[in-house]
């Protein structure tokens, strides 16, 4: 279009064969940083991977990863997203370096790369994204978990993405990576004591710990006797609602069947709405 418009525009070709190899061992490359929260930037890109794609809507076709639509206002200023530029940021240097892949793969792929390089299974990814031109695309707020909220609001998100309880418990044990950040979400702590390890201890936590609500003047969260870790309320419904809590139980019991289970999720959660894609 540019040549035929006449304007200079860049033009970016991809190469004959792009090698996402490559892209990967760029993105581990900046994971590991001493400094940054518990040593590593894994947690937030995975967190980065999960909001772009956790807009999905089914029922319209609207929202998920395609798109990249996070890139723009008002979707990277969506509460939700604080504290999300970060990842973003740390991509820019691998999206100069690899100008051909579109940031809606780039943002979905770092995601599975932290994973895996975390010591959690394999996610079966496919690129085939493009980036919106602009924010036209940036689905609505308010579609992304409010972890203030209980069972049927869990259920309400996910199932508008189209995901069951077992996925939806399976998807959760992502928290077993990471922390809260009081000044991103207002909450504040890990929810493991292993938080760059991918695992299947946050089950474990929720099953075997004892939790009580937090005495604080920030917004209601549970900790544990120690004090050091934390549940957000969306956390504590998947043990308190009795159709959530068997798959806590299993999963905290047998890490292999969550593995498997979370890798089919988490793979399905960066496909929904890719064209060729569809789940
Ligand atoms: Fe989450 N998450 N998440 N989460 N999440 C936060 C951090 C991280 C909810 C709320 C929060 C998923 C589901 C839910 C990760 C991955 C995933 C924080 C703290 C809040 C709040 C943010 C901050 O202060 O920095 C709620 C509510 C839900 C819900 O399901 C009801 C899912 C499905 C995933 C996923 O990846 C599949 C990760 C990783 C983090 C840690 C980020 C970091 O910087 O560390």
């Amino acid at each position: 279009l540019d040549s035929l418009s006449g304007s200079p525009g860049p033009v970016i070709t991809a190469p004959a064969k792009p090698d996402y190899g490559a892209v990967r061992k760029a993105i581990e490359d900046v994971l590991d940083v001493d400094g940054y929260d518990d040593g590593s930037y894994g947690p937030v890109l995975v967190r980065l991977a999960w909001h772009s794609a956790g807009t999905y809507d089914k029922a319209s076709g609207t929202g998920g990863s395609n798109g990249a639509t996070m890139r723009f206002a008002p979707e990277s200023e969506h509460g939700a997203n604080a504290g999300l530029a970060v990842a973003r940021n740390l991509l820019e240097p691998i999206k100069a370096k690899f100008p051909w892949i579109t940031y809606a793969d780039l943002y979905t792929l770092a995601g599975v790369t932290a994973i895996e390089a975390m010591g959690g299974p394999t996610i079966p990814w496919a690129p085939g994204r493009s980036d919106a031109p602009d924010s036209t695309a940036c689905p609505p707020d308010g579609r992304l978990p409010d972890a203030s909220l209980g069972a049927a609001h869990i259920r309400e998100i996910f199932g508008r993405m189209g995901f069951n309880d077992r996925e939806i418990v399976a998807l959760s044990g992502a928290h077993t990576l990471g922390r809260c950040h009081a000044d991103r979400s207002g909450f504040l702590g890990p929810w493991t004591n292993a938080p760059t390890t991918f695992s299947n201890l946050y089950f474990q936590e929720l099953v075997n710990n004892k939790w009580r609500k937090k005495r604080w003047s920030g917004p209601v969260q549970y900790e544990d006797k120690s004090g050091e870790l934390m549940m957000l309320p969306t956390d504590m419904a998947l043990i308190w609602d009795r159709k959530f809590k068997p798959v806590v139980d299993e999963y905290a019991k047998d890490e292999e069947t969550f593995f498997k289970d979370f890798a089919a999720a988490f793979s399905k959660l960066l496909a929904l709405g890719v064209p060729g894609q569809a789940a």
